[in-house]
């Protein structure tokens, strides 16, 4: 027989329920059951008065087991039973919370008649960020207690509150001291009133004044504009309300059918997805744990321009100090003084002290000398992206940096390989590809060369990790995986234009779609002469199918930067503007090659545009160039304003059906080609996805 993840044991008049399921203590099927078993022995055993239920290791229970949700069917008993059983028994049970409660682990906790706490536990209920709701009766008592606002708030925000928050919101009803949860609450025990103990669903305080109130109705016209097009936070509203209308029993079963909405929704699974990826990005077969990362004391890093300046900022930001080289001065001082304006405006705005900014930038150490870096551990160089640029700076610094240090190039197109061969010791080079704004976007895309050494690898996605990155490890290919794809996407746009669709309106497709921009809109941010330096080298080498339009665009129009691009920018304004002069381009270029335009759907324009990914990332994935599907979903979440709740590209793929995203692809090649189209070429549909649809494969794998 296996060992129940939930023990029994007594210390004087109190029973402890322990539940012990590393790494989260998550309510497996086994846990619910192990609860159960425990707290009934607990309710008949005659020598105890109260019951504390409290997590062994790290944490209080961090919710439900959420692999269980993936494999279907929780089985019983229902974590409702479970509640209901501890807050209905003959004795009053006490909540010991450390960690993180969350999710039905606050749910049992609320099930408790009383809740203590470590100073540093945080309750939360972050089920919205997997696309769901809390279903064991969360929405219910937690109302009852706090009010409709602040359970609103906090079921739709899913945000962690620290423990003393929550004892002034009433959730907890102490905090003491230390960080023994059991001694807490043994202690809260032994002052325990003689009863009654109220249970959590006879308490009124929270309900009385929001019958009726306009906060429901406020709360869902304010998501349909911060969580448009999501599915569970508007649910979440419904649950809360139901508290307010229902009695508790029916209020349940409302949650409950809500719940199950949630949980059948294609977001639920995307978002569940991700939450596993996000996860499994840090595993790399061939560098397990046990390779030990370098130690990373001094950092430097090469270019002190936008790039250069962000990158810099992460690494104080997380207290490692910097030298920032530049060959110039005068360049320097400027990168220095965007540095400090960038984080004065964070002090203007209440989110960092003036002596913490002052802290950060004494971290900075500026230069123009080469010799400076020889005692980096790691140096991340972000000069201009042009080959022979770059060639150059590793050759020096193959002279100037010590042994054993990292040489991490910023590129984000270039051949990792040909940069690592000017140096002697091209295992300790590697690729460090922030994206931009560097010092606010999460994603890192650690590129991995064909000599890197697995410590480097440690290394690199361990610092990605200690400044606040999601780093997700990528071969060695041209543009990578984020902008490898990006570029046939961006192109895609521009054929979708020329077609006939506007400018405005792929953007907006793009928008209703869920991303953050639109491909037109991205790229007058990016800058389009730094597009068209890119593209000419690609060009060039053969690696691309052209992007007409681009070609056409006027060379001055270089994007926000001058307030002129695909769109018109008022000074001072970043709101993009429709300009005739670009429309008059486009019905120039249309008539030259006897174009009629055509109307489009966003509908249709949504998926050639993330088809475009997907194909481009089939073929990454067969070639390795990413370790799994849900990396590049990552890539594109993090790094490209990708909705997370339609799980990333090739998720989205995923649950759009492999067969139908095939059948679409296979017909825009067809389409390109008989239009003569060469710009089309990338459709050819990826062999890895034809191959699953032939073997009636659901997913990448
Ligand atoms: C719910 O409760 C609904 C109830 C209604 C029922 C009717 N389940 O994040 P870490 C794993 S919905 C399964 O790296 P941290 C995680 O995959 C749930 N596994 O650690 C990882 O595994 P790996 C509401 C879980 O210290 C390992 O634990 N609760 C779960 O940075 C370590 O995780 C949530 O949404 C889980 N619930 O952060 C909480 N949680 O090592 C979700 C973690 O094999 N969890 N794992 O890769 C979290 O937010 C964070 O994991 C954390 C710990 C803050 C608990």
């Amino acid at each position: 027989m296996t060992q129940s993840p939930v023990r029994y044991d007594r210390q004087g008049a109190v029973g402890i329920v322990t539940v012990d399921s590393p790494p989260v203590n998550a309510l497996s099927q086994a846990v619910r059951q192990g609860l159960w078993d425990r707290v009934t022995e607990g309710f008949i055993d005659p020598d105890v008065t109260a019951l504390v239920i409290v997590g062994a290791g790290r944490t209080f229970i961090a919710g439900a087991d959420i692999a269980e949700f993936i494999k279907g069917g929780m089985g019983e008993p229902d974590l409702n039973d479970v509640n209901d059983l501890i807050e209905s028994g003959p004795k009053p049970v006490i909540a010991a919370l450390h960690g993180t409660a969350l999710g039905g682990g606050l749910e049992v906790a609320l099930s408790c008649h009383y809740r203590v706490a470590v100073p540093k536990a945080l309750v939360g209920l972050p089920e919205v960020k997997l696309g769901i709701l809390p279903g064991g009766g969360g929405t219910q008592r937690l109302s009852r207690l706090v009010g409709a606002k602040t359970t609103i708030e906090m079921i739709t925000s899913g945000a962690f509150i620290p423990a003393p928050k929550a004892q002034a919101l009433g959730i907890i009803d102490h905090v003491g001291e230390g960080a023994d949860p059991l001694a807490i609450a043994l202690s809260f025990a032994a002052s325990l009133p003689a009863g009654p103990h109220k249970r959590t669903r006879d308490r009124e305080e929270g309900l009385a004044a929001d019958r009726g109130s306009s906060v429901f109705d406020e709360a869902r016209a304010s998501l349909a504009k911060s969580a448009r097009n999501q599915f569970a936070p508007q649910r979440c509203v419904d649950a809360v309300e139901a508290a307010f209308t229902l009695p508790f029993d029916e209020g349940l079963t409302r949650e409950r059918e809500l719940f199950m909405q949630c949980m059948a929704h294609d977001q639920a699974k995307a978002l569940i997805h991700v939450f596993f990826a996000e996860r499994a990005v840090t595993k790399i077969p061939d560098v397990p744990p046990s390779v030990t990362p370098r130690k990373i004391g001094q950092v430097a890093v090469l270019g002190s321009g936008t790039m250069g300046g962000g990158i810099a900022m992460n690494f104080v930001n997380a207290g490692i100090p910097v030298r920032l080289l530049d060959l110039d001065q005068a360049a320097l001082d400027r990168g220095m003084g965007v540095i400090a304006k960038n984080y004065a405006g964070t002090v203007a705005k209440g989110k960092l002290a003036q002596a913490e900014m002052d802290k950060r930038l004494s971290l900075i150490q500026p230069t123009t000398d080469y010799a400076d870096l020889a005692d980096a551990d790691l140096i991340v160089e972000a000069v201009f992206e042009d080959a022979d640029v770059k060639a150059k700076v590793f050759r020096r610094l193959d002279e100037v940096a010590k042994q054993g240090a990292i040489l991490a190039s910023n590129t984000s197109t270039l051949d990792l390989d040909a940069i690592a061969a000017n140096t002697g010791r091209p295992a300790d080079v590697i690729g460090m590809h922030f994206f931009s704004p560097a010092n606010v976007m999460k994603l890192l895309e650690v590129v991995r060369g064909k000599d890197t050494a697995p410590d480097v690898i440690a290394t690199a996605m361990a610092v990605g990790k200690q400044i606040g990155k999601v780093s997700v490890l990528v071969g060695n290919c041209d543009g990578f995986v984020g902008n490898r794809m990006v570029q046939y996407y961006a192109t895609e746009a521009q054929r979708l234009v020329i077609e006939g669709a506007s400018i405005e309106q792929v953007d907006q497709a793009a928008l209703e779609f869920g991303l953050a921009m639109g491909p037109f809109a991205m790229g007058d941010l990016a800058g389009l002469d730094v597009m068209a330096f890119i593209r000419a080298r690609r060009v060039a080498a053969g690696l691309i199918y052209g992007t007409p339009l681009s070609d056409r665009i006027d060379p001055a129009r270089k994007g926000q930067k001058n307030g002129r691009g695909w769109y018109r920018y008022e000074p001072g304004n970043r709101t993009p503007l429709p300009d005739p002069e670009v429309a008059a381009m486009i019905d120039a270029y249309r008539a030259e090659r006897g174009i009629t335009p055509r109307t489009f759907s966003s509908e249709e324009i949504g998926k050639r545009l993330i088809y475009s990914l997907v194909n481009e990332g089939a073929k990454i994935l067969e070639e390795g160039m990413a370790l799994r599907a849900g990396d590049i979903d990552i890539v594109y979440i993090y790094g490209y304003g990708f909705p997370a709740w339609r799980g990333g590209p090739m998720k989205f793929a995923e649950l759009s059906g492999l067969d139908n995203v095939l059948a679409d692809i296979t017909r825009y090649h067809a389409d390109a080609a008989a239009a003569g189209d060469a710009d089309g070429g990338y459709w050819e549909p990826a062999p890895l996805l034809k191959r699953l649809v032939a073997e009636g494969k659901k997913g990448f794998g």
